[in-house]
């Protein structure tokens, strides 16, 4: 993360005014968060948050990428870049083959309005696409109102998605001063207790999970494990989700395929850019491809941790409709 500028002392005021009035806690890495609004906000990144619910204004044609870290977020970058700017640039010539998704798509907190309260969104190239962690009830309150502007989301088994935040947290430690990491049990304790950033994860899906039930034209909820099985028919339902569908001479011309191919795990992983290049300073763009596995948790945590999610998981999410009876499957 970079450092942030100079702000406006009437922001970091507020900031730091309403910080004393909410309940704190680390994040099992060591990162202070705060309950803002229901969610586990890292502390870093409340100033951004406030500036965006204040200033971020959605256009009609605006995209923006929704997610749990480590949900499939790098992976949908790549695949909406490609898909929205298929017609300026070939796939051979495509800038995925030379830059890592995450500088293609940017972040809301992670980036816009980290070092500025109020960014100039206005001419960036249409159509806007933002990636954003925040869950959908501290997204911008007109957002879902004031725009006919399309949200992508993607879930995760969060047992998954806990490890591939572990492994990557351990390696990159966000905040280089703070506590140590907790141990794996007591680490998994807090993420089935939703204390984990931008938690709990069931809030987190759920809000996004009953958006698209209630505005399926608005919200596509998307399952990294449905990804995993049928890239391409997926491909083509975003595209055709986005209002911009594949036309019978892209589909002649195999253009879903390529755009799976050049998404693909296997692809990005090897390019030199994801294997050589960082993020923000010091994060390697080869920590953003590890496995890209389903069931990794496997490795790494037993049976009993395993029952406790599934019990954690019915308790929060049963009768949502969601289908999560996979997870748990070998
Ligand atoms: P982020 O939210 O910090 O950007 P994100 O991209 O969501 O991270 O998560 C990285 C995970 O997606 C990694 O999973 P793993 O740790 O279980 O391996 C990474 O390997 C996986 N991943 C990255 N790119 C792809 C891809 N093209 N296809 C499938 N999985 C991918």
């Amino acid at each position: 993360m970079e450092k942030p500028a100079e702000l406006p002392k009437d922001e970091t005021t507020e900031e730091e005014s309403l910080l004393q009035t909410l309940q704190q806690q680390n994040n099992w890495d060591g990162v202070p968060m705060c309950l803002y609004q229901g969610i586990w906000c890292p502390i870093f990144l409340l100033r951004p948050l406030l500036s965006l619910q204040k200033n971020f204004k959605p256009h009609d044609t605006s995209i923006l990428l929704a997610s749990l870290p480590k949900a499939g977020t790098t992976w949908l970058k790549a695949l909406l870049f490609a898909i929205v700017n298929r017609d300026r640039f070939p796939i051979d010539q495509s800038p995925l083959l030379t830059t890592n998704p995450h500088k293609l798509v940017l972040s809301l907190e992670c980036y816009y309005y980290v070092d500025q309260v109020n960014p100039d969104l206005e001419n960036l190239p249409q159509p806007r696409v933002f990636s954003t962690h925040l869950p959908l009830n501290v997204l911008p309150p007109g957002f879902m109102i004031n725009s006919t502007s399309k949200i992508v989301y993607v879930s995760r088994n969060p047992l998954d998605q806990f490890i591939s935040e572990r492994e990557f947290l351990l390696k990159n430690r966000l905040l280089p001063d703070c506590e140590p990491p907790l141990p794996l049990d007591q680490a998994f304790d807090m993420f089935c207790e939703g204390v984990h950033a931008f938690g709990p994860f069931w809030e987190h899906i759920l809000g996004y999970w009953r958006a698209s039930l209630e505005n399926p034209d608005r919200v596509l909820f998307l399952q990294y494990e449905d990804m995993k099985r049928d890239t391409v028919s997926h491909v083509r339902k975003i595209a055709e989700f986005l209002g911009l569908p594949f036309s019978d001479e892209e589909e002649k011309r195999g253009m879903v395929g390529e755009i799976s191919q050049l998404c693909s795990f296997e692809k990005l992983k090897n390019l030199e850019t994801n294997k050589t290049g960082v993020l923000h300073g010091n994060v390697a763009n080869s920590s953003f491809f590890r496995k890209g596995e389903i069931g990794d948790w496997r490795n790494h945590l037993s049976p009993d941790m395993a029952e406790r999610m599934k019990e954690v998981i019915d308790a929060k999410m049963s009768g949502s409709g969601l289908k999560l009876d996979n997870y748990f499957k070998s």
